[in-house]
């Protein structure tokens, strides 16, 4: 059973809320009002917001990682985000998705972190819920050509990662997602091997901007969306935001993904948004915003480039892509 029933009711933000806040970002949800370590946040801007809400929670304004949408780009709804799902192992159909995984259980649950860790360790819900998380409104870019905008509920994965300890000798993080046929009723058909697997360069996982994602519209994250924890990475086409993880290893290799597994020529393992590099099926410089008519110029790392574009620095993007 997924549900809110941890979150009180008082702390759950209206729609309307993050449509005057895109750019601020509050502390978190599950723990309250608990302020964020200092030396990773700047400033703190208590918001009248905020206040009008009931709850004691503090807005904090991080300006290096803020989701700056241009003036016109509005948030989807959490219809929007709820209804129009990729999750193979429940259907293929996008519409479907949300009824296929309805009953999906998703507590208890745990993720086991381990590979080359001093401090291998499973964290079970309770265990996540204690990690500090930040809301962030994120751009998400689906290779197949259409997009949203998405207020995530979650914590930076570098967050979890310190906690287990990297070794020096790890490069690359590998995630694995929840598996039982009995659970999800497509996994016949998903079109590829199961459990559905991906993975990052270690710099990627410990880039500020990725998360693990708990919830979203200051709710827990529906089935659909990969509840109860996924990966997402903004910069990054959404394959490679993997759904209800349940495994996170340290490795010193680059880790097999399972759409590059599937089809090498037309994933990679960077899959890096870039309106420049075509792909054999969908062109890459333009989208669907889900709700709109007209199409968008996609941007180049999706909008991100002022935070990642470092990153890849000497790659030739067409050979790494
Ligand atoms: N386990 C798993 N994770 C997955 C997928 C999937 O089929 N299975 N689909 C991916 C794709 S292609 C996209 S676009 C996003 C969709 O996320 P959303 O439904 O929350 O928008 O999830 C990604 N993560
Ligand atoms: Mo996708």
């Amino acid at each position: 059973m997924s549900g809110n029933s941890h979150i009180p009711s008082s702390e759950i933000t209206p729609e309307a809320t993050f449509l005057n806040r895109r750019f601020f970002m509050k502390s978190s949800i599950w723990a309250g009002s608990t302020l964020a370590t200092a030396g990773l946040y700047n400033a703190f801007t208590p918001s009248s917001e905020v206040k009008d809400i009931g709850t004691a929670i503090v807005t904090i304004k991080e300006p290096s990682m803020e989701t700056v949408l241009a003036a016109d780009e509005k948030v989807n709804t959490f219809k929007e985000i709820a209804s129009y799902n990729n999750f193979y192992e429940f259907s293929t159909d996008k519409s479907s998705v949300a009824l296929a995984a309805i009953g999906f259980v998703t507590d208890p649950w745990s993720v086991q972190v381990g590979g080359l860790v001093q401090k291998p360790r499973t964290f079970d819900l309770s265990d996540l819920h204690k990690i500090e998380s930040v809301e962030r409104t994120y751009r998400f870019r689906c290779v197949e050509g259409w997009s949203m905008v998405i207020p995530w509920v979650g914590f930076p994965l570098s967050r979890l990662l310190s906690m287990v300890e990297p070794m020096s000798s790890a490069t690359h993080v590998a995630f694995e997602t929840y598996y039982d046929i009995k659970q999800m009723p497509n996994s016949d058909s998903a079109g590829f091997d199961l459990p559905y697997v991906e993975g990052l360069r270690l710099d990627e996982a410990m880039h500020p901007l990725t998360l693990m994602a708990t919830g979203l519209y200051g709710k827990t994250l529906p089935n659909q969306n990969g509840a109860p924890i996924r990966l997402v990475v903004p910069w990054k086409y959404g394959f490679k935001s993997i759904k209800s993880v349940v495994k996170i290893t340290l490795t010193d290799k680059e880790p097999p993904t399972t759409w590059n597994i599937a089809n090498a020529r037309e994933y990679g393992f960077y899959s890096n948004v870039n309106p420049a590099v075509s792909h054999p099926r969908w062109t890459q410089a333009n989208e669907r915003r889900i709700g709109e008519g007209a199409r968008r110029e996609t941007l180049m790392f999706n909008g991100y480039a002022e935070q990642v574009a470092h990153l890849y620095k000497g790659m030739d993007l067409e050979k790494y892509f």
